[in-house]
């Protein structure tokens, strides 16, 4: 039952990719074999020498085999190689016989996924990388899946962080309620990501709280930890136990409204992604740390795509680097961005319930939570850990290799 709402979400993603990269590349690049054809977009002679061959003539390799390395030295590499001979050999392979004599012997499907045509570097970016997002508002079925099976079932892990990418938020229910399983769940794909707030941590109502985090207060729609200006990329939060009243999470979709802030209002939309807003963050709980960081609440690349959101009002610095003229018009854009989330259209309520393990992506998502109450035998106990995305896209694309592999 869970994997029909995982899958629905994950499954277009790699079926798009997958067979875009087939037939777009295919067509750019028609004639792989004619290495040394006009056509501006195919592979160049320069970056096809010393790259990854199947056969290679003569030494040095181009690639150590173990290492899965290139070898070739850019001061070794002639920028102007010509072509002695080209050939297409037997199961669609090009050979290629440089002008030294060394032989180079290239998959014909390796080469087309290579092509500079944009089709083919599109396809293959998003074979890669995963960018293509599912944009959502409170409609939003939270995709699901089974903590247990997701540990042991390969298909079910794929599915688990295929979702977590293209929508950012999964719910995986059934894990233990106690403590250990988000570390558990961290060794499924590698390692976790320690920061100053212990390799996890346990988010209760604290006596001299180090984070507002650690008390019953509300907390309003955030990022964790912008303080780091490298800053966790996935979260996992597990719940041990609920609160009897209070404590419900709210969600909600940075990119998308991202996305809503810069159609509606585009000058506020420039303000937060050019202004460097100051971070901080104070204590002592790993170690003692004292951290001061400065970030653009909405990070975009320089195609203008957002890569990051940036925003937690609890540790957002008193100091506030800016000219006073542009004092009044960040805040005026800071509470532009903020109606706009707060919206009930936009705004996902959620419950969690012992033995539910949220994990979502902290570049994109802000969550909060409503304040609580704690009773003299009802506390609210959630553990959580931060994971990287290099990590986790790691894992995925491992095991989208074996598990297409046997299918
Ligand atoms: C946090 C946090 C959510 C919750 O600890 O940073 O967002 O529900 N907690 O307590
Ligand atoms: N906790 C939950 O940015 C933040 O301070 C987020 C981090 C305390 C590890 C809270
Ligand atoms: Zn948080």
């Amino acid at each position: 039952m869970w994997m029909s709402t995982l899958a629905r979400v994950a499954r277009p993603a790699l079926q798009r990719s997958t067979s875009a990269v087939a037939c777009q590349a295919g067509r750019a690049c028609r004639r792989p074999g004619h290495a040394a054809g006009p056509l501006p977009s195919r592979p160049t002679l320069t970056h096809v020498r010393g790259q990854q061959t199947l056969v290679s003539a003569s030494p040095p390799e181009a690639r150590q085999t173990s290492a899965q390395a290139r070898q070739l030295l850019i001061t070794d590499l002639d920028i102007h190689s010509g072509i002695h001979s080209v050939e297409v050999i037997n199961d669609n392979k090009v050979s290629v016989v440089w002008p030294d004599q060394h032989t180079s012997v290239f998959d014909a499907e390796w080469l087309k996924k290579r092509c500079f045509s944009s089709a083919a570097r599109q396809s293959l970016q998003e074979e890669l990388f995963l960018n293509e997002r599912h944009h959502w508002d409170s409609e939003l079925r939270i995709p699901t899946g089974d903590f247990q099976e997701v540990l042991r079932d390969d298909e079910a892990a794929l599915a688990w962080l295929s979702a977590l990418r293209r929508v950012g938020i999964v719910c995986l229910k059934g894990a233990p309620t106690e403590r250990g399983q988000v570390a558990r769940l961290a060794e499924r794909i590698g390692y976790l990501r320690l920061t100053f707030y212990g390799h996890t941590w346990q988010v209760q109502d604290k006596h001299m709280a180090n984070n507002l985090a650690y008390t019953s207060k509300k907390l309003s729609l955030h990022t964790d930890y912008p303080a780091l200006h490298f800053s966790p990329g996935v979260q996992f939060v597990h719940c041990i136990s609920q609160a009897v009243e209070g404590g419900e999470s709210e969600m909600v979709d940075g990119f998308h409204m991202a996305e809503l802030l810069q159609r509606e209002d585009p000058e506020a939309h420039r303000t937060l992604t050019s202004t460097l807003v100051d971070f901080t963050d104070t204590g002592r709980d790993y170690c003692d740390f004292l951290l001061q960081s400065k970030k653009y609440i909405i990070e975009v690349d320089r195609e203008g795509r957002v890569q990051r959101i940036n925003i937690n009002h609890a540790t957002r610095d008193s100091v506030l680097d800016l000219p006073v003229r542009q004092v009044q018009p960040f805040y005026r854009a800071m509470r532009a961005f903020a109606d706009i989330m707060n919206r009930p259209e936009n705004l996902l309520d959620y419950r969690m319930e012992p033995g539910d393990m949220l994990t979502f992506d902290n570049w994109r998502l802000l969550h909060g939570r409503k304040s609580y109450v704690t009773g003299p035998d009802s506390s609210r106990h959630l553990e959580g850990a931060y994971l990287d995305w290099d990590e986790v896209m790691s894992r995925l694309r491992i095991l989208r290799k074996s598990v297409n592999k046997r299918a």
